[in-house]
């Protein structure tokens, strides 16, 4: 594969950056190397939301202007009871996000804590002309949200907005597919802790169980979790935090916060995507060998990938159309520069369409287009030779293999 290994042994501390990093610098000393950076108010300062959202004198938020621009027709939103556990994640359900604001100041007014966590909310593709931030230039070189903002059949993304008051948090986990995400705090502090990758044998018992919450865990059904490595950080109002591929972590809130939150990926981490790809899978043939014997060899194949895209939101299929997606992009840059790219963005955006389109990196956001392209073209090639993954995409619509 087409990354040398990464080392996180050495690593001491997270960096703080209170002047944004070049694109070239953030590349080379984080995306690569796939490390963390919390990131100062500057790359921040000039959003909407910043200004909007907080009030001046107090730093909580502003109850009254969020519920006079986001309110004027009632939008359902995603919540979770961060005092109900559901396997692995919070007991979630959708309330009207006026009430949830209402019930979320009262609590606040009151110096209550709060159970209920707005999250997951698709900000963009609910308020498409909002316009709330801009996604920082060493932000943009996305290929989960160029490849899912254009998809015909899934007009989705993964732009997020999150919402809680005092002791919501977030459980222990690691983002999907293993991905990337950026979180920029609009109010408020986040109290990470984040665990470097490759020790998820020291937070999972015999029977594959992860750790749920880092601040209560069973000694006895996790003995090894306390040999764990793990950064604490607080996340102050205004900056932002880079989290890298597969890094475990847990988030707490303290005080009242708001916060802007992407998931990415891009050349820098397609390998431990695959990676990511390839050890779900095992896991769903794993858990449904005794039915292997029933079926014919592409009825297993194509069991396996339903269920795979049912349990971790992707299949053989996903992959390889996001890559061949960003391939055909990358060469029509390599032959016309930039140009076609704010072109095919704005008209694009002048369609009528519900999610906004994320507009592809200018040549100056990503890395050298060569690079990206033997990377892309690596994990096609991978897929080309895996005779499974080969055959289910022959049988897949809309797809060509050669
Ligand atoms: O802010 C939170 O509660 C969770 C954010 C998170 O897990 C992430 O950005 O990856
Ligand atoms: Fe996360």
């Amino acid at each position: 594969m087409l990354h040398a290994p990464r080392d996180y042994s050495r690593l001491r501390q997270i960096d703080y950056l209170e002047t944004p990093p070049s694109y070239a610098a953030f590349l080379e000393h984080y995306l690569e190397p796939n490390l963390p950076a919390l990131i100062g108010p500057a790359l921040t300062e000039s959003w909407p939301a910043r200004q909007q959202w907080v009030c001046p004198d107090t730093g909580k938020p502003s109850f009254a202007t969020l519920r006079e621009h986001l309110c004027h027709t009632p939008v359902q939103v995603p919540v979770a009871d961060c005092q109900t556990r559901d396997y692995t994640d919070q007991k979630r359900s959708v309330m009207d996000l006026k009430e949830f604001l209402d019930e979320w100041e009262a609590r606040s007014s009151a110096d209550q804590p709060s159970r209920t966590y707005l999250k997951d909310f698709h900000f963009v593709k609910t308020f498409p002309d909002y316009n709330a931030y801009q996604t920082p230039e060493i932000f943009c070189d996305d290929w989960m949200n160029e490849f899912w903002t254009r998809r015909e059949d899934m007009d989705d993304d993964y732009r997020f907005v999150y919402c809680g008051g005092d002791g919501t948090f977030t459980p222990f986990h690691a983002d999907v597919y293993r991905s990337y995400s950026w979180s920029a705090n609009i109010c408020g502090i986040k109290k990470w802790t984040l665990f470097p990758p490759d020790q998820e044998h020291l937070f999972q018992d015999n029977l594959h169980n992860t750790v749920y919450d880092i601040n209560n865990v069973d000694r006895a059904q996790f003995p090894n979790f306390e040999k764990s490595r793990s950064f604490t950080l607080y996340q102050n109002p205004g900056q932002t935090l880079f989290v890298p591929s597969g890094w475990w972590h847990q988030v707490e809130n303290i005080g009242d916060t708001i916060s802007i939150n992407h998931n990415w990926c891009n050349g820098s981490n397609l390998d431990l995507l695959l990676d990511s790809l390839v050890s779900d899978l095992k896991e769903v043939e794993r858990e449904l060998a005794h039915l292997k014997d029933m079926m014919d060899e592409h009825e297993w194949i194509e069991t396996c990938q339903k269920v795979l895209l049912s349990n971790s939101g992707w299949d053989w299929s996903t992959l390889w159309n996001m890559c061949s997606v960003v391939r055909e992009r990358v060469k029509r840059q390599m032959e016309q520069g930039d140009h076609h790219i704010r072109t095919d963005a704005s008209t694009e955006n002048q369609k009528p369409k519900e999610t906004p389109i994320f507009p592809p990196p200018m040549i100056s956001q990503q890395p050298p287009l060569e690079l990206t392209l033997r990377r892309v073209d690596a994990v096609l090639n991978f897929i080309r030779q895996d005779p499974s993954a080969a055959w289910f995409l022959a049988h897949s619509k809309g797809i060509s293999v050669e």
